[in-house]
């Protein structure tokens, strides 16, 4: 698969989350709709309120649409905004991680739970506590799993540190350290954290943390941690640049040394994107805005294939291909 194909043409998809359970591609995107609210900085107009799940058989194949699978209607504690999700799956049971704003505006994590991987979900009755931010990520390393998350502007990223609600927002600048993701270990029952969760930061050639201002390298959102070789590969977005870079490290933790680009820029202000290796290739999952004419809230679901050099690193995807 040399071209990028789009697999759901007929429904607006975005912020793909990818995995084989059962020998099955399940596909976890987020849901576009045409809301009405305007663009802005804070993403309020990524007003998605449900989810749907997707599985296929092949690569080439049909895309199976599993209907609605979460909405925000029956999450006891929502507010709104449920944006990219991911499932892992622990002892038989499927659990669906989501980030979504609670009733004083502020984005949680929550957790539903189906015996399924293409659901529905019931969610629990409240958020993870302690959770903040966006974009979760799930990683499983010999029967542990790690949630990788956050995410800058309209993630609200900003408005913490050391895990703590600041009093108002800061967004470091120029030679101030960039902020990082966070990763924490899931508690053995998933529902909670097992641990307060702690930087993943990325260190440039000389062993440097990035800085703020290097914002064609440093994190924005959209986390993504899969293994090759041996090696773990901490793939994101870096925002307002546009770019899915991806960083490598010797453990879940990192720290993770920046290597660089996957994709370069789609159509569409966002990008986000999952790996995953099926029947032995492996394959870059994202969206772009070109079916609904650039309009950035209305993204599209492509996949192509992803191809690595002989020394481990990713050859770069253009994202706009003719
Ligand atoms: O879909 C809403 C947000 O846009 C996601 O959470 C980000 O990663 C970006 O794709």
């Amino acid at each position: 698969m040399k071209k990028a194909r789009y697999l759901v043409p007929g429904d607006y998809m975005a912020d793909p989350a990818v995995h084989v359970f059962n020998g099955k591609l399940f596909i976890y995107p987020s849901h576009d709709w045409e809301s009405g609210i305007e663009e802005n900085d804070n993403g309020d107009h990524f007003n998605m309120k449900d989810y749907h799940v997707f599985s296929m058989e092949d690569i080439e194949g049909e895309v199976v649409d599993h209907g609605v699978v979460l909405d925000t209607k029956d999450i006891p504690w929502a507010g709104r905004q449920l944006w990219d999700c991911d499932v892992a799956c622990k002892d038989g049971k499927y659990y669906m991680y989501f980030p979504l704003k609670d009733k004083n505006d502020i984005f949680r994590i929550g957790v539903a739970i189906s015996d399924k991987p293409e659901g529905p979900f019931i969610p629990q009755p409240d958020p993870i506590k302690g959770s903040y931010s966006m974009d979760p990520a799930i990683l499983e390393e010999n029967g542990e799993y790690y949630m990788y998350f956050g995410g800058l502007w309209g993630g609200q990223l900003q408005r913490y540190r050391n895990n703590k609600a600041l009093e108002c927002a800061i967004l470091p600048e120029g030679d101030e350290l960039a902020l990082c993701g966070k990763i924490a270990k899931l508690r053995d029952d998933m529902l909670e954290f097992a641990e307060e969760p702690r930087d993943v930061v990325i260190l440039d050639e000389n062993g440097k943390p990035l800085t703020a201002g290097d914002t064609e390298r440093r994190f924005f959102e959209a986390s993504w941690v899969h293994k090759y070789n041996g090696k773990y590969y901490f793939s994101y977005s870096t925002g307002d640049t546009h770019l899915l870079c991806y960083a490598i490290g010797d453990n879940p933790y990192g720290p993770f040394t920046y290597q660089g680009v996957i994709l370069t820029p789609v159509v569409g202000w966002t990008t986000h994107h999952a790996i995953a290796e099926f029947k032995g290739k492996w394959y870059l999952f994202h969206h772009d805005s070109v079916p609904s004419g650039g309009r950035t809230w209305l993204r599209s679901l492509k996949v192509i294939e992803l191809e690595y050099n002989p020394d481990g690193t990713i050859k770069t995807i253009e994202g706009q291909q003719k």
